[in-house]
């Protein structure tokens, strides 16, 4: 039995004892007032260190530098070109680190390194070059169909963004709303998941050994019903961005609404992954376990219900159930490991208590579906697959949010097209299919927001990214963040004197 350890005094890069926030350019001295909550390694159940929660008082601490940094600091007034340059000195700072975010990353969210520093850490500092060239290409509108007026219309930043970020890909989707935020000239404060503080911590004292001028990039920490709702209540925030479950999702949109604040909500998703018999079938069955398994199966666009066509079904549900118990479950950090353990406990729990809820619902259980053996501790349970009855078992509707695959199959395309639309969700669809009459049918009658058409997982940061019906409200692209973050100012100037009522003349 693996017995993976952890030595903090053999620690490959310095692990904070204490978490705090980052306000104003500073670290918050960790004093004894506030919450204190354990960050965990979920591979060994160690508590690695602490998060010292930030109260109401701290986020208006936070929200207050932002709003003086937006009101009267140099950021949202200084030249693109030179707002380009220090987003470009973030992006290089971040690689140079990138080792040590990828570590911290592994240690307290469990994803393997080889995504963490393959994936998600180049794709942290991306998100910086990314949004500083949208930033540097937008341009107004112009108008002179009115005569004799010419209207333009001017973006101008929209003050303070409060950013809430999920545990599951925290450097990736974090630095995303960070980047896509400040590089339209606002300021902002994050706070990311209370499960996973270790590497945004981080990434945002990297932040600040650039020119970036203080109070641009704040940073709290505590959990969403504390610290969270502070954030999103504050009468100083100006737009709400934020990325998680679907319930919260909802609370957010809530309050929000009470301060008639814009919000995007990137929420969860239960994708159809539909394989047809006009399927390159082996592309598909490679396609379908990265779809589900990927980030230790804990994503929103994870391909979750996948839909086989009958006279195919056996046959490629065989093949997958004996992939699924060949994948490599073990030590995020051992380059080999393809499934690394989930994030912390309670959501272990809750994904295997998907099982007897599949049972339940009369679904047969093909593989998995309990913690797994060969570990004496962490939080690894064995990748799991089922066979439900109907579309209509809970394992079909719910978000599981683990390595957890649920197959439905189906007659012809027309049923399959209806068996993905049953669903709250509309994150993503996939599609598997050599027939382009198939594949164009799927794409244009799928309610989501994002088709993968022979391909799992292609994020193509330019085009939109968000969900239909409950998957959320919004898109993430160039386009989508400059007009999220931005408002819209229309200014006319008529071209020629004109005639002019003289009222009372
Ligand atoms: O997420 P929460 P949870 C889904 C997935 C998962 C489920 C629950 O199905 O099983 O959500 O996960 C903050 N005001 N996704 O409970 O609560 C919270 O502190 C302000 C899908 O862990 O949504 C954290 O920073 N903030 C998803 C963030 O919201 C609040 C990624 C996300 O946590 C808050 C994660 C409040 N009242 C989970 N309550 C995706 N779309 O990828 C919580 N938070």
């Amino acid at each position: 039995m693996n017995h993976i350890t952890f030595d903090r005094s053999n620690a490959k890069f310095p692990i904070p004892e204490v978490v705090t926030s980052f306000i104003n350019g500073q670290s918050i001295v960790a004093d004894n007032h506030g919450e204190r909550l354990p960050a965990m390694c979920p591979s060994t159940e160690d508590t690695v260190s602490f998060l010292r929660e930030a109260d109401k008082a701290e986020v208006d601490a936070a929200v207050q530098a932002a709003r003086e940094a937006f009101d009267k600091g140099p950021w949202p007034r200084m030249s693109m070109d030179e707002r380009k340059r220090v987003m470009h000195q973030i992006r290089d700072v971040l690689l140079a680190n990138i080792d040590e975010v990828a570590y911290l990353e592994t240690l307290n969210a469990g994803i393997t390194h080889g995504h963490t520093r393959g994936f998600h850490g180049p794709r942290m500092a991306w998100n910086f070059e990314f949004f500083a060239e949208v930033a540097s290409q937008a341009a107004g509108e112009a108008y002179t169909q009115t005569k004799p007026y010419l209207s333009i219309v001017t973006r101008e930043p929209i003050g303070v963004g409060a950013l809430i970020g999920p545990w599951n890909a925290p450097i990736a989707l974090c630095t995303m709303k960070i980047a896509s935020c400040i590089a339209f000239g606002n300021t902002c404060v994050l706070k990311p998941s209370e499960f996973t503080p270790l590497s945004l911590r981080r990434v945002v004292e990297l932040i600040h050994k650039t020119d970036i001028p203080k109070g641009v990039v704040n940073l709290v920490n505590g959990r969403g019903q504390v610290t969270g709702d502070a954030l999103v209540s504050h009468p100083g925030v100006d737009v709400v961005s934020f990325t998680g479950g679907t319930t919260t999702g909802r609370a957010i949109a809530a309050r929000a609404g009470q301060n008639l604040k814009p919000v995007a909500l990137e929420l969860g998703g239960k994708s159809a992954n539909i394989v047809t018999a006009s399927a390159n079938l082996e592309r598909a069955l490679d396609g379908s376990l990265l779809a589900i398994y990927s980030n230790n199966g804990q994503q929103c666009l994870a391909g979750s219900r996948i839909l086989v066509e009958k006279k195919i079904a056996a046959e490629f549900i065989d093949k997958f159930v004996k992939r699924s118990q060949q994948i490599i479950v073990g030590d995020p950090f051992e380059a080999k490991t393809q499934i690394g353990p989930l994030a912390y406990e309670a959501h272990m729990k809750r994904v295997l208590s998907y099982v007897d809820i599949a049972k339940s619902d009369g679904a047969e259980l093909l593989t998995g579906g309990k913690r797994h053996t060969g570990f004496k501790k962490g939080y690894f349970i064995e990748p799991t697959a089922v066979l439900a009855k109907n579309n209509g078992a809970r394992v079909c509707q719910e978000e599981i949010f683990g390595p957890f695959a649920t197959f439905v199959t189906f007659e012809d395309i027309d049923e399959a097209i209806a068996i993905a639309n049953q669903s709250e969700f509309g994150l993503v669809g996939y599609v598997w299919s050599e027939h382009l009459p198939t594949v164009m049918k799927v794409s244009q009658a799928i309610r989501a927001g994002t088709i993968w058409v022979n391909t799992p997982l292609t994020r193509e940061l330019r085009a939109p990214f968000g969900g239909y019906k409950n998957s959320g409200i919004g898109r993430d692209s160039a386009h989508d963040c400059m007009t999220f973050f931005t408002e819209a100012k229309t200014t006319t100037i008529p071209l020629q004197d004109f005639p002019m009522a003289k009222w009372g003349a």
